[in-house]
């Protein structure tokens, strides 16, 4: 059960690249925290970047919300990744046909593929996605978080939705690193990370939808591995101290989760 297997344990059965660099961030700087960088200019992400850095294991954009946006930027992020250790994420959340989704990852001003390791995809428009993704020009270790189900109320993901983007997400193992999900799901790949949102020590949600749970109660109930947080450190007042924060709490559960 990869509920109650350590992150070190866990990295021998990561059959993507990307997949055992993160567990290694994560033992390494004893994180799993996943900043949401909902931030839209390029200064305020540098400096969440900056400030978070040292706490967290993957830092999340969404890189179509940045006003600014200036490809001279991306060497600036990448150096302080490097720095504190921490692998870029894009949010992108690919929802097309297979072609389509290439030319996303792989061209405009964006060039994804070209700066982040790790993006997000929709199953539901089947393999295409992946191959597509598979198949683009770009950095060469990649990797991909799947969406089975969202953490918003009134999504329209079902089971059988749920077991379909598993079942896709089972044929590219070296593809995938990961699943978005609110719930254990019975994902028992021990190489396969459950990334959920929807983290907050305060609000319960959003007035658009979004529902919050505590830290202790996505990875002691809900089986996240990687929790994403995003406006209860980004609004703060200290994003580090917030960071820090999190961090501690969600480490304690995780070592609480492998003990029991
Ligand atoms: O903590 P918040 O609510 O400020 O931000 C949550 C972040 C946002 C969303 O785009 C993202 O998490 N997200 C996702 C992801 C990561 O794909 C899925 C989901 O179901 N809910 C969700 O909020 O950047």
């Amino acid at each position: 059960n990869r509920l109650k297997l350590s992150f070190l344990e866990r990295l021998n059965f990561a059959k993507n690249p990307v997949t055992r660099r993160l567990l290694q961030v994560m033992c390494d700087k004893k994180t799993t925290l996943c900043v949401a960088a909902d931030v839209t200019s390029t200064t305020d992400l540098l400096n969440l970047a900056e400030q978070t850095g040292p706490h967290i294991c993957l830092f999340k954009t969404h890189i179509d919300i940045v006003e600014d946006f200036h490809p001279n930027f991306l060497k600036h992020l990448k150096e302080i990744a490097e720095r504190h250790n921490f692998i870029i994420f894009e949010d992108r959340k690919f929802a097309d046909i297979g072609n389509t989704v290439q030319l996303q990852y792989s061209k405009s001003m964006y060039q994804i593929s070209s700066w982040a390791n790790l993006v997000t995809a929709h199953s539901v428009m089947g393999k295409g996605i992946l191959e597509g993704i598979q198949q683009s020009e770009g950095l060469k270790d990649r990797g991909v978080f799947l969406l089975a189900e969202a953490s918003c109320a009134g999504s329209l993901t079902d089971q059988s939705y749920v077991d379909a983007t598993l079942k896709l997400a089972k044929q590219y193992p070296d593809l995938i690193t990961g699943i978005v999900c609110q719930n254990p799901l019975l994902l028992e790949e021990p190489g396969v990370i459950q990334l959920t949102p929807g983290v907050h020590l305060e609000s319960v949600g959003d007035r658009l939808a979004q529902q919050y749970n505590s830290p202790e109660t996505v990875v002691l109930e809900k089986g996240a591995d990687v929790a994403v947080v995003g406006r209860a450190i980004t609004k703060s007042a200290d994003p580090a101290a917030e960071a820090v924060k999190y961090k501690e709490v969600l480490w304690a559960a995780y070592e609480k989760r492998i003990a029991s």
